[in-house]
């Protein structure tokens, strides 16, 4: 089976910086294994927002949705690892936290909708152009960890 090396694009939530939440979050990340290839503080203003959720721009709770992603900073990562696309949101769960699989981040730490704690890519070509829409290519870093080495072949 072939695997592949991708980046994913995560926003630690405003209930996450609240919450004292940001060190878990990161944490499950670490040792998961996920390499953190970005990461900085960002305030997302409407324009950034409506790009974002533009999916959503419909919805009744559109308006509630974007005041909440303003309240304070956002914790933007870049993450990268085999499959990372799929694996990140895996270890995200479900949309619902009360539906999502326990074990998971919005599962284990959090009850609600919008204040589901963390925001990822849910495709590999969403996740290009988010990664794009909250970080320029200089903010990217590429360097080897350890565990690369640990990869043989496909790395499967
Ligand atoms: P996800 O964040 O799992 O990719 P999404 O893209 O459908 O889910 O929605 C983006 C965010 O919008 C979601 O994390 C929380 C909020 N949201 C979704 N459905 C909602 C609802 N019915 N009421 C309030 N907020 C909602
Ligand atoms: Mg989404």
């Amino acid at each position: 089976m072939s695997t592949t090396i991708q980046q994913t694009l995560v926003l630690l939530k405003p209930d996450a910086l609240q919450r004292d939440l940001l060190g878990e979050i990161v944490s499950r990340f670490e040792r998961k294994g996920m390499k953190i290839v970005a990461m900085k503080c960002i305030r997302l203003d409407e324009r950034m927002l409506e790009e974002h959720y533009a999916h959503l721009s419909d919805k009744p709770f559109f308006g509630t949705l974007k005041q909440f992603m303003m309240q304070t900073p956002v914790v933007g990562m870049v993450l990268e690892g085999y499959e990372a696309v799929a694996e990140v949101r895996k270890l995200v769960g479900s949309t619902n936290p009360r539906e999502a699989d326990a074990g998971t981040i919005r599962a284990d730490l959090s009850m609600n909708v919008p204040s589901n704690l963390i925001h990822a890519s849910d495709s590999l070509e969403t996740a290009q152009v988010e990664i794009k829409r909250f970080f320029k290519d200089d903010e990217l870093f590429d360097y080897e960890k350890i565990t690369d080495r640990y990869h043989f072949g496909e790395g499967i």
